[in-house]
């Protein structure tokens, strides 16, 4: 069955072997396991912490949590009353429809309008939908926002990937000569001079919490065993961040030492508001390929 719904979830299924799990709650994939070699048992491309709540009592530590309308801290007025990251990722979204399935892949539309709890932090009228599309190799996520109030809606969205990997021999590269925003050095709420990454390729071996401003879109996530590609539209940020046991260590639902089996490559409009005028569509997408991974074991 390519499309099996549950009661908390949905399953999607490729004809090649691969699928995808995503919780009604946040519309958080939770699993995806990408076939890598022809007849090869698929592979767990993402992680997620063995100490993740999956009962929506809050949001998933892992798998790709969908961050709308703030990125971190609120610091839109509008968002006074909303928490780190914003709604969407503690909300339960509705099943709409399944959008496509055939060999070519397996596609279902999440969707989410704004609930009495909702309403009652943020004042906007608005729809989210999120299109999830699974291929042989690869998957996709595209989140789309309509502004369905009469005045401007100023947001910012951001695809919070774990993407599971040995931490210390991550390499991720396309980095090279962008602005990026340390967070590893900012007091609560204060802002860091921009640096300017010189490095070719970007490790994680110790604490990392980097928001590159205007990147390319395009990046490759790679270390000995296996890597995958992150290709995107409109996220013209990305984030790059992996807690070691300095911050790891202080986060209630990360299992010990989960840091170091995922970096989080994150695409996001987050320099910024994106402002979306009354009636229009906003789109960001994202495609995860998974060419060679293999698998890492924990
Ligand atoms: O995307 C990186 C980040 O903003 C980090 O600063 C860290 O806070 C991480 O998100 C996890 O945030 P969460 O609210 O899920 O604990």
């Amino acid at each position: 069955m390519p499309v099996e719904q549950k009661k908390d979830r949905v399953i999607l299924k490729h004809p090649k072997g691969s699928s995808v799990e995503i919780l009604y709650y946040g519309a958080t994939v939770i699993s995806w396991l990408s076939v890598i070699g022809q007849g090869s048992q698929p592979v767990e491309c993402l992680f997620v912490s063995s100490k993740a709540a999956l009962d929506g009592s809050k949001p998933v530590r892992g798998g790709i949590p969908v961050v709308f309308p703030c990125f971190g801290a609120p610091s839109h007025p509008e968002h006074a009353k909303l928490s780190q990251h914003g709604f969407a990722r503690s909300s339960t979204w509705n099943f709409d429809y399944v959008v496509m399935d055939n060999d070519a892949g397996v596609s279902v539309r999440l969707t989410l309008s704004p609930t009495p709890a909702i309403q009652s932090v943020y004042p906007h009228d608005f729809l989210l939908s999120y299109v999830v599309t699974l291929a042989e190799h690869q998957l996709s996520t595209d989140l789309h926002v309509t502004n369905k109030s009469d005045k401007p809606l100023e947001f910012q969205a951001l695809l919070h990937n774990y993407i599971r990997a040995p931490a210390n021999e991550v390499a991720v590269s396309n980095l090279q000569t962008l602005n990026y925003y340390d967070k590893t050095e900012t007091t609560e709420g204060a802002q860091t001079a921009a640096k300017v990454e010189s490095r070719e390729i970007v490790d994680v071996r110790r604490f990392t919490d980097s928001v590159y401003e205007n990147a390319p879109q395009h990046y490759y996530v790679a270390w000995p065993e296996g890597g995958v590609e992150i290709k995107t539209v409109n996220f013209k940020d990305v984030v790059v961040w992996n807690p070691k046991a300095e911050a790891g260590s202080k986060i209630g639902d990360m299992e010990v030492n989960g840091w170091d089996h995922y970096v989080c490559v994150e695409p996001g409009h987050v320099r910024g508001f994106f402002s979306l005028e009354p009636g229009q569509t906003w789109i960001g997408q994202q495609t995860i390929t998974s060419p060679g991974s293999k698998s890492h074991s924990l």
